[in-house]
């Protein structure tokens, strides 16, 4: 038996700040009309999709940073892509700014079924960068003081067949949010990025961007059992490179399909869900192997250990 998902990742190239809400819109559509041509089942586009990547300004203008959010979803400008997502009859996820109705701000994904009925939400949990103007950086990365820090922690939803859930960006880095997903049997994580190549704090990690990104990933994806499909927004973004390397990786660690470009573009591949299962069940069977008791009774004797330098 196997249950296969065909999966369109769909990367995006760069977003200016001119480019508005409908041409970003009418690209994605065009990538859900590829996605369609090969038969895929779930079409996954990167974290805030829908404008460029606005916390690298410091903006003090409230008019000016509400611009970047969205208030509802769909909204007139995002239903063409929930109703041809309906049309087509392909499942998606989709990260944006989220503004709630009580003034609450979240960097946000959404899982929406082959219905275009939305089935799912994750708000970002690890939130990177800092929150005061930082002017000797080359840009800023002030997630810290445009989002609150995610309320819904990590979900797994029965949806397109499986067991689907979602992270975003700084999330792949740390493995807590694989394993909370991992306890939950997940076998598919949908996961956008936006990863500028240059990290101003530490600029020696510069020349290993796409290796730390592989890196965490495949690693994730294979100390779960789970598939991974990450998702790229690259190129370079109002003169601020930015990663792709999007890529779908399976349960055995290895990448098996990955973008070529730094522009819009899919990668599709036919994930077989069943493929976790060995995994699932033999080296990484947690309730045969985990020691949770074990674990949390080290770091009670020990207490954390302080950092050093
Ligand atoms: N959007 C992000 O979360 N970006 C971070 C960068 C700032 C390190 C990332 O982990 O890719």
């Amino acid at each position: 038996m196997s249950r296969i998902v065909t999966v369109g990742a769909a990367q995006m190239g760069a977003i200016q700040r001119a480019h508005s809400r409908r041409e970003v819109v009418a690209r994605m559509v065009e990538l859900m009309r590829e996605a369609a041509s090969h038969r895929c089942d779930l079409v996954v586009f990167p974290e805030l999709t829908l404008t460029t990547f606005f916390p690298r300004w410091w903006m003090e203008s409230q008019e000016e940073i509400d611009s970047f959010y969205e208030r509802e979803m769909p909204s007139n400008e995002t239903a063409p892509l929930f109703n041809e997502a309906a049309r087509l009859g392909i499942g998606f996820s989709l990260g944006y700014a989220e503004l709630t109705p009580e003034g609450r701000r979240f960097n946000t994904a959404i899982l929406v079924n082959k219905s275009a009925q939305i089935v799912g939400k994750y708000r970002k949990i690890h939130l990177p960068g800092h929150a005061g103007h930082e002017p000797w950086r080359a840009f800023q990365h002030l997630e810290k003081r445009y989002f609150e820090v995610g309320d819904l922690s990590w979900g797994v939803w029965n949806a397109l067949n499986g067991h689907m859930g979602m992270m975003i960006c700084n999330d792949r880095r740390w493995p807590e949010s694989y394993r909370v997903m991992g306890l939950q049997s997940v076998e598919m994580i949908l996961l956008g990025y936006n990863t500028p190549r240059h990290n101003p704090p530490a600029p020696d990690h510069d020349r290993l961007s796409e290796f730390h990104n592989q890196l965490v990933m495949q690693a994730g994806a294979y100390q779960n059992g789970t598939w991974v499909v990450g998702v790229a927004k690259c190129g370079v973004e109002e003169g601020c490179e930015m990663i792709g390397g999007s890529s779908i990786i399976a349960p055995t660690g290895e990448v098996i399909g990955q973008a070529l470009t730094q522009e819009d573009e899919l990668v599709v591949a036919r994930c077989d869900l069943d493929l976790t299962k060995s995994y699932k069940a033999t080296i990484f069977n947690f309730d045969m192997h985990r020691q949770p008791d074990h674990y949390r009774r080290i770091v009670e004797q020990r207490g954390a250990v302080a950092p050093q330098g």
